[in-house]
């Protein structure tokens, strides 16, 4: 038996992964740890997917309501999802055959902003949660747990559920102690005490996951690495966007409004994002710092180089080479990176008051500057909005990002009415792409649309949605604040689902 558990009653709730998870009944509702790949568990669910197989097979479905911080991993998320054994799955999922589940109508799928969720559990909106499934790094003498490399919705679950199950995982550095700073906000309205984060880096709160011991139910000893997905090198394109939010924030110093220090860095996953971290390694910002969701390799690259002073996140997002260098400088990493429950570390409040700057990416964005972040076509989700808007409506600056176009061409990112709408215009300050920055600031919907057309959206698309606005302000029905002509808005996504590209009108 490992000496991670140190606390004598606890040592004697060990039992394997099946033994846990045969103790919750169908139906029940999991509130699972995990954010990003990190830190979920990787045993009891994998025993569940087991058990539903078994009871699919002759024919008793085992369906379960799986509560979690973000998207977690292929033992949780792609297993589960395979077997039917996710009724319900909220708040955020990243997963392939969860995402086909959810898009053919066999999982139910609520998407909502990461830090409204562990508050709307606390509240009881989501019923009662029956078990907490929690992976630590460690479980001490005194019953508190070392917390592993994401905080998320843990502690809420911890503090809600009626019976705990811990996975206690080895591959998790027990030096991580100390890098978390656990602050639990009161579960009464009205009286909630203000958040006492006053920089990005500032630690008020616990090193540890206090929980009540006699709730434990089980304690499963693991051995698995997070899922770490490997970064792309940035491409031509995503150089091209990062190149022009570099040039937006230079203007910004030039003028004053902000100092070459930036203010607290929030930037979203995935290969933009990180060729932005990369520019902004190798641009001339100083001594910047970061209140964002997730530390990934760009970040570390910044850390390195002391460019980024700190980082304050809820979870690790970084590839198989970043987690090698994080282990080996895991000393000094301890210093620079505080994770926090993502009810801090995205808490509206202290983003507004930060002053933020938010890079999220998006997947289209309309003419008057509305963000669809999580729908193709305005149907199937693609992951969940995050938290994307948690930091959109807050920040100091907010900037969505994407390529002008996807499956080569044949779609544009840019269209007449998004067909999905995650972020209003009014959250929304730049829209970039690998065209233009287009500067949304002091302007009406009609200078936003011509700001748009002609720095973001690919030169092929550009004489079309002129055409579209020309004659929508002409169109005595379509209004002159945000025009717009109901029986065309959706015309370029009606001719992808005819013609397979949105330039090409059916029968032309
Ligand atoms: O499809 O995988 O089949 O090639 O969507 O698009 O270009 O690879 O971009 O990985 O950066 O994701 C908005 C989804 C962008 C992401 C989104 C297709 C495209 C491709 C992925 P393929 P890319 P990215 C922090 C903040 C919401 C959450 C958020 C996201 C696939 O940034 O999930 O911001 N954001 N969280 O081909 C049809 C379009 C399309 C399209 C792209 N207009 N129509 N398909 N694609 N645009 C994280 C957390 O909160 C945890």
């Amino acid at each position: 038996m490992s000496n991670r558990i140190l606390h004598k009653g606890l040592k004697a709730k060990v039992m394997s992964a099946d033994a846990a998870a045969a103790l919750i009944p169908n139906g029940a509702t999991i509130g699972m740890s995990g954010f990003t790949g990190a830190g979920y568990p990787k045993a009891v669910p994998m025993s569940l997917a087991k058990r539903a197989l078994d009871e699919k097979l002759s024919g008793k479905p085992l369906r379960f309501n799986v509560l979690t911080g973000a998207s977690t991993g292929p033992e949780q998320d792609t297993m589960m999802s395979f077997v039917d054994a996710q009724r319900f799955r909220f708040p955020y999922q990243g997963d392939a055959v969860t995402r086909e589940k959810i898009n053919t109508g066999v999982m139910e799928y609520q998407d909502m902003h990461l830090s409204h969720a562990g508050s709307l559990v606390r509240h009881g909106h989501y019923g009662k949660v029956h078990f907490a499934v929690i992976e630590v790094t460690k479980i001490l003498e005194d019953g508190t747990a070392i917390p592993s490399s994401s905080c998320g919705n843990n502690n809420v679950y911890l503090e809600c559920a009626e019976k705990i199950i811990l996975e206690v995982n080895e591959w998790q550095d027990e030096r991580l102690e100390g890098m978390h700073d656990i602050i639990s906000v009161s579960s009464v309205h009205g009286e909630r005490q203000p958040i006492p984060i006053m920089t990005a880096d500032d630690r008020k709160g616990s090193k540890y996951w206090k929980f009540d011991v006699s709730k434990v139910v089980a304690v499963v000893e693991t051995s698995n690495p997070d899922r770490n997905a490997p970064f792309k090198a940035p491409e031509e394109i995503h150089k091209k966007i990062a190149g022009h939010i570099m040039d937006f924030f230079q203007g910004e110093v030039k003028a004053g409004r902000v100092s070459k220090h930036l203010t607290p860095l929030q930037s979203g996953v995935g290969n933009i994002a990180n060729a932005v971290l990369v520019g902004l390694n190798e641009g001339p910002f100083e001594q910047m710092i970061s209140y964002t969701e997730v530390v990934q390799d760009g970040m570390l690259d910044m850390l390195d180089s002391g460019k980024l002073k700190a980082a304050s996140a809820t979870a690790f997002s970084v590839s198989p080479e970043g987690q090698v260098r994080f282990n080996k400088n895991i000393d000094r990493y301890r210093k620079q990176i505080i994770l926090r429950p993502q009810e801090i570390s995205n808490n509206p409040e202290i983003i507004r008051r930060l002053g933020c700057i938010a890079m999220n990416g998006f997947v289209e964005a309309d003419i008057y500057g509305h963000i669809n972040s999580t729908h193709i076509a305005g149907k199937g989700i693609e992951n969940g909005i995050g938290g994307s808007g948690d930091f959109a409506r807050n920040s100091a600056y907010t900037i969505f990002m994407s390529p002008a176009t996807a499956k080569d061409g044949k779609i544009s990112a840019i269209v007449p009415f998004a067909t999905h709408i995650d972020h209003t215009e009014h959250d929304v300050h730049g829209v970039v792409t690998e065209y233009g920055f287009a500067d949304l600031r002091m302007r009406s919907p009609k200078e936003k649309a011509k700001e748009i057309i002609d720095k973001c959206a690919a030169p092929e698309y550009r004489p079309l949605l002129w055409d579209y606005v020309k004659r929508a302000m002409k169109n005595p029905s379509a209004g002159l604040q945000s025009p717009h002509m109901f029986s065309e808005a959706f015309g370029f996504h009606t001719n992808y689902l005819a013609t397979g590209d949105m330039r090409k009108k059916p029968g032309k």
